[in-house]
C-alpha cells in the first residue's frame, strides 16, 4: 500500500493542475525559509513583519486574481493555495495579502474608474502601496446596512464624518476604501493617509493576531474629491461582494493553520511516552488525530470544490458562507484540541497551536462571525432572513 500523507490523506494536491502545483509549493518554499524563522517572535512582540512585503509582492501574491496591472493573473484555486500556505505560516501574514488582494484591489479593480484603478493597482501589486477596508463600525459590524458614516456631497467633493473599528493594515495604509451612507446609496471612497481630518489609531492589547496591524479610522469632515469616490457600486452590494472575495481565500486558509498544528502533534505523540508507551499508541488519541485528519480532509474538498466552481463563475455567496463556517471552525477546533494534547507545553508559544488557536478567534470573527454565515445558510434553505 501506498504511504498516504497524513495532512492531505485524500491526494488533493493530486487534483491540482500542474501550474496550481507550483504557486502552492513556491509560496510553502517561502513560508518555511522566510515566515516560520520569525513568526513567533512577531507574534510576541506584536510586530506585523514588514519586512516580508516586498518579497510576498515579488512572488506576484498580491491581486493575484488580477488580469493586468502587473497582477500575476492566477486562478481562483491558485489564490486559495497562497492563503493557505501563508496561514500555514500565521493568519496575520494571510489577513495582510486577503485585504490588499480582496478587499482593496478588487474594489478598485471591479468598480474603480480608469484613473483610479492605473494609479492605485501597480502599486498595490508591486507592495508599494498598501491598502485597508473600513465597513465595521464599533456600533455593529455584522449589520453593515446600519452604519453611520456618512458622506454629503458638496461641489466636486464629498464631506466625510464618521468612524470605522477594527480596519486590518488601517494604520498602515497609504489608501483606505470606506463605506459610508450617502443620498446615493452606499458608496466607497478611497482616502488617502494624508487628508486632512482623517486618524487612524492602532488598536493595542490584542490577543490574536498580533503579527497583523488592527486600527480604528476616524473621519472629522474629510474633504474627499469626487474622482476619488468608487463609480460603478451604490448599494450594499458593493461591500459584500469584496466580502464574498475575502471570505472565498478565508476557506482555504484555515486547512494551513489546521495541518501546521497536525504536523507538530503527530511528532509530539511519537515521542511522549505516557503509561510506559508512546502517547501516540493510546486509543482516545488516535481518534482524536483521525477526527482531525476527516475535518482537513473535509474543508479541502470543500475548498477546492468551491475554487473549481469560482473559476467557472459559478460561486454562489451562501457556499461561500457554508464553508467559510466549516472551515474556520475545523481549524479553530483542531488548533485547541492539539493545544490540548500537547498538555502544559501546549501554553507555550514554543508549539505552534496556541498562536494558531489565538489568531483563529478572530478569523472566526471577521469577515462575518459564525452566527452570521449560519443565518446565511438558513436564509438559503427557508427563504427567511433571520439576522
Ligand atoms: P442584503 O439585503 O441581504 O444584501 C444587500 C445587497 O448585497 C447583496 N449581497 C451580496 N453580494 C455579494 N456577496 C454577498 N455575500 C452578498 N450578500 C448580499 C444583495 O444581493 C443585495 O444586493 P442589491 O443589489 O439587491 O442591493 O443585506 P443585509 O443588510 O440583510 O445583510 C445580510 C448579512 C447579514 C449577510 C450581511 O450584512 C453580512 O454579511 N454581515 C456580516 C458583515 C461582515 O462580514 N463584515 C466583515 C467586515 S470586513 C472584515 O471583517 C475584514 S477582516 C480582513 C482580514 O484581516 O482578513
Ligand atoms: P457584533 O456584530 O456586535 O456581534 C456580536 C455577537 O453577536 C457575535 O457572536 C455575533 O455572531 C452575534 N450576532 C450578531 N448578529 C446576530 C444575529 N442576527 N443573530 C444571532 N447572533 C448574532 N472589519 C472591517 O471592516 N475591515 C477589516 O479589515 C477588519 N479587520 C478585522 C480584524 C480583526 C482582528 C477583527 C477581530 C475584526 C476585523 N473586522 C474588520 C471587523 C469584523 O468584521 C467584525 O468584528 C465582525 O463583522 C463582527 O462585528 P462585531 O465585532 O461588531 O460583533
Amino acid at each position: 500500500m501506498p504511504n498516504l500523507d497524513p495532512l492531505d490523506l485524500f491526494d488533493v494536491k493530486s487534483m491540482l493542475a500542474e501550474d496550481e502545483r507550483i504557486v502552492q509549493d513556491t509560496v510553502a518554499r517561502f513560508v518555511d525559509d522566510q515566515v516560520l524563522p520569525i513568526i513567533r517572535e512577531c507574534f510576541e512582540q506584536h510586530r506585523f513583519p514588514s519586512e516580508l512585503v516586498p518579497e510576498v509582492a515579488n512572488l506576484g501574491l498580491l491581486g493575484s486574481s488580477i488580469d493586468g496591472y502587473g497582477c500575476a493573473g492566477l486562478n481562483a484555486v491558485a489564490y486559495g493555495l497562497i492563503c493557505q500556505e501563508l496561514e500555514r505560516g500565521d493568519s496575520g501574514l494571510r489577513s495582510f495579502v486577503s485585504v490588499q488582494s480582496s478587499l482593496v484591489m478588487y474594489p478598485i479593480y471591479t468598480y474603480g474608474s480608469d484613473e483610479q484603478k492605473d494609479r492605485w493597482l501597480p502599486a498595490m501589486t508591486a507592495g508599494e502601496a498598501i491598502g485597508c477596508f473600513g465597513l465595521t463600525e464599533s456600533h455593529g459590524g455584522s449589520d453593515p446596512g446600519n452604519m453611520k458614516t456618512y458622506a454629503k456631497r458638496d461641489g466636486d467633493d464629498w464631506i466625510l464624518n464618521g468612524s470605522k473599528m477594527w480596519i486590518t493594515n488601517g494604520n498602515i495604509a497609504d489608501v483606505a476604501v470606506v463605506w459610508a451612507t450617502t443620498d446615493d446609496g452606499v458608496r466607497g471612497f478611497l482616502v488617502e493617509k494624508d487628508m486632512a481630518g482623517f486618524d487612524a489609531p492602532a488598536i493595542e492589547n490584542k490577543m490574536s493576531l498580533r503579527a497583523s496591524h488592527t486600527a480604528a479610522l476616524f473621519f472629522d469632515n474629510v474633504r474627499v474629491p469626487n474622482a476619488s469616490m468608487l463609480p460603478g457600486v451604490s448599494s450594499l452590494r458593493g461591500p459584500l461582494s469584496c466580502l464574498t472575495q475575502a471570505r472565498y481565500g478565508i476557506t482555504w486558509g484555515p486547512i494551513g493553520a489546521a495541518q501546521a498544528c497536525l504536523k507538530e502533534l503527530l511528532d509530539y505523540v511519537e515521542t511522549r511516552i505516557l503509561f510506559g508507551e508512546p502517547l501516540s499508541h493510546k486509543q482516545s488519541i488516535q481518534e482524536r488525530l483521525a477526527d482531525m485528519a476527516r475535518r482537513i480532509t473535509t474543508a479541502q474538498l470543500l475548498s477546492l470544490r468551491l475554487g473549481r466552481l469560482k473559476d467557472a463563475g459559478q460561486l454562489e455567496p451562501t457556499q461561500v458562507s457554508l464553508a467559510k463556517w466549516n472551515n474556520v471552525r475545523m481549524a479553530l477546533d483542531i488548533a485547541r484540541d492539539c493545544r490540548d494534547m500537547l498538555g502544559g507545553s501546549g501554553i507555550s508559544a514554543e508549539y505552534v497551536p496556541i498562536r494558531h488557536m489565538l489568531n483563529l478567534e478572530s478569523v472566526i470573527t471577521y469577515e462575518g462571525t459564525e452566527n452570521i454565515h449560519k443565518l446565511v445558510v438558513g436564509k438559503e434553505l427557508t427563504g427567511v432572513a433571520a439576522f
